[in-house]
């Protein structure tokens, strides 16, 4: 038999991943961008098992044993037992047994299928030595999960090829490229969403103009800026393009018909702490960024940290959501 374990751990998007051109490949109408946290908060870990003993392949998320039979499991599987090493030959033929876990809420928006994928396709990798970028693997599983496979500032390039095979993740640089670089998640909410992401972007391309526009007129150039905004550690820029694109992002949902509301007031009213503050600085120094869910994703500095963390204790009391996250733990990038 056979046992490995991976972990990886959630990304948060600055240029948003919203619409498919492709629901079966997984492949994006525009190009996104994000970064990885650092692997010891919001994490997804997966340990599988290979016997030749075992009668039926079975899987456990988070303690509770869930259908094998799910098509975007099998595609990533189908994929990576395609690339499997000769030496695994055996290996391919055993049945086996996988069991999941993250330790941080599921489907609240904060992109734990990006970290459930990205982790189930690495422990697949590592168990049948699968060599080179797995990137599109992991795509398969959930668009997302591509970019958590690298750490630091990932790139996920929609690519132009039909078969999905240059739309991958690439890395724009390491954490250790912009050290001072720091996240504070807020968790305003740990509910389920009352809208999947996969449902929501699907009737977004259905029914909103806005996110053609968005796609076709906005993102190739707002990309362009944010690649050069890391690569230049220019943080007024890297925060005015997050908060833009995700106020574009958001309009997109309400511009669907029926419409998705993901924020709530709590949101909002971190939204308008966040441009008092900055205004108050008198220069962009924290970046606020929502998905698909109410709650708030904040870019800052280092030097920014505990005088924005003091002040998120004080406007929102730990009553508002959970404290030990609400209060704001500041989160690493990963190398
Ligand atoms: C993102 N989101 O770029 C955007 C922002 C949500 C809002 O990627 O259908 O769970 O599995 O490919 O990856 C959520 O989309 O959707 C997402 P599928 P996924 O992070």
């Amino acid at each position: 038999m056979k046992i490995v374990t991976a972990v990886a751990p959630v990304n948060i998007a600055v240029i948003k991943y919203w619409g498919k051109r492709d629901e079966t490949l997984i492949l994006p109408i525009n190009d996104s961008i994000s970064c990885t946290l650092a692997t010891d908060f919001m994490c997804a870990k997966t340990t599988i098992m290979a016997s030749p003993t075992f009668t039926d392949n079975k899987f456990w998320l988070n303690n509770e044993e869930v259908d094998f039979n799910n098509k975007r499991l099998n595609n990533c599987l189908t994929e990576v037992k395609k690339r499997a090493s000769p030496k695994c030959a055996d290996l391919l033929n055993w049945k086996i047994h996988i069991c999941s876990e993250n330790n941080f809420p599921t489907a609240a928006g904060l992109a734990s299928s990006a970290a459930g994928y990205a982790c189930l396709v690495s422990t697949l990798a590592a168990l049948y030595e699968v060599e080179g970028d797995i990137s599109s693997i992991a795509r398969r599983g959930s668009g997302s999960a591509c970019r958590s496979i690298h750490g630091g500032f990932v790139w996920w390039q929609k690519g132009v090829q039909p078969g999905g095979e240059d739309s991958v993740a690439v890395q724009i640089a390491p954490a250790s490229h912009w050290p001072e670089m720091r996240m504070i998640i807020l968790v305003v909410s740990d509910d389920q969403k009352k809208y999947s992401s996969t449902s929501g972007m699907k009737t977004s391309v259905e029914t909103s103009e806005l996110l053609k526009y968005r796609s076709e007129m906005v993102v190739p150039k707002r990309v362009k800026e944010m690649v050069e905004a890391i690569k230049t550690r220019n943080f007024e820029n890297f925060a005015r393009i997050t908060m833009q694109d995700s106020n574009q992002f958001h309009a997109v949902c309400l511009d669907t018909y029926p419409p998705c509301f993901y924020m709530n007031d709590v949101s909002r009213s971190v939204v308008e702490l966040v441009h008092s503050y900055n205004k108050y600085k008198g220069a962009t120094k924290v970046a606020y960024t929502c998905d698909a869910g109410p709650n708030v994703c904040l870019y800052l500095l280092e030097e920014s940290i505990d005088e924005v963390v003091t002040l998120i204790n004080d406007v929102f009391p730990s009553s508002v959501g959970p404290s030990e996250y609400f209060r704001g733990l500041p989160v690493n990038i990963k190398n």
